[in-house]
């Protein structure tokens, strides 16, 4: 279905669309309970956070979880992950920045932009990035992983496709769909 063979992507009655971000502001668009931003102005921010955090924090928090628990530890590069921990720096910095006038992204409540930024930021955290120098950060994404939908993805068993694309997985769940994921077209 992803001609890249990664996941998550999506099948909607014959709608095929790829990429985690894409698919979590389509899926709330499409099923509102009151992820979508009201405003355009507001939907734009919540696109500017999910570019945002696929551009400056996917590719150092996912090398910091996979060099240091999730590839066999044969084929894990503690270089790699200290890298990855040190382009981490400036980006929670940014993020608390924002978080501290309304404790979410864009107004006053938690929207997609929130759901994309800290399921991709959960990550670091799960590979041992400490943010507790950003106390915004560190209580905002403490919330975000408790609210009733993530705890739901949460409890997925670790290697299955839902938990790797966890986003989409939240963002499913939160559309009140089922999640039924097929892992056989990802490459490995
Ligand atoms: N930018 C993509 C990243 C997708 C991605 O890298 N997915 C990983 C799982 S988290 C995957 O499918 N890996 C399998 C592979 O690369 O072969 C998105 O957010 O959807």
């Amino acid at each position: 279905m992803n001609p890249n063979g990664r996941i998550p992507a999506i099948d909607d009655n014959g709608f095929k669309l790829w990429e985690s971000m894409a698919i979590n502001l389509y899926l709330a668009r499409k099923h509102g309970s009151g992820l979508l931003p009201k405003t355009m102005e507001d939907e734009a921010q919540a696109i500017q956070w999910s570019f945002w955090v696929m551009t400056e924090v996917e590719k150092p928090a996912l090398a910091v979880l996979l060099h240091r628990f999730f590839l066999p530890e044969d084929q894990r590069d503690s270089r790699l992950a200290d890298e990855g921990e040190q382009q981490l720096q400036k980006p929670p910095e940014v993020l608390d920045q924002r978080l501290a006038t309304t404790g979410y992204l864009v107004g006053p409540t938690f929207t997609v932009a929130d759901l994309n930024v800290a399921s991709v930021l959960s990550w670091a955290r799960m590979g041992g990035v400490d943010l507790s120098g950003f106390p915004h950060v560190d209580q905002w994404l403490a919330g975000c992983l408790k609210r009733r939908t993530a705890v739901k993805a949460c409890v997925l068993p670790l290697f299955s496709p839902s938990k790797c694309a966890a986003s989409t997985t939240f963002a499913v769940l939160h559309a009140g769909a089922e999640v039924v994921a097929d892992m056989s077209e990802v490459r490995h």
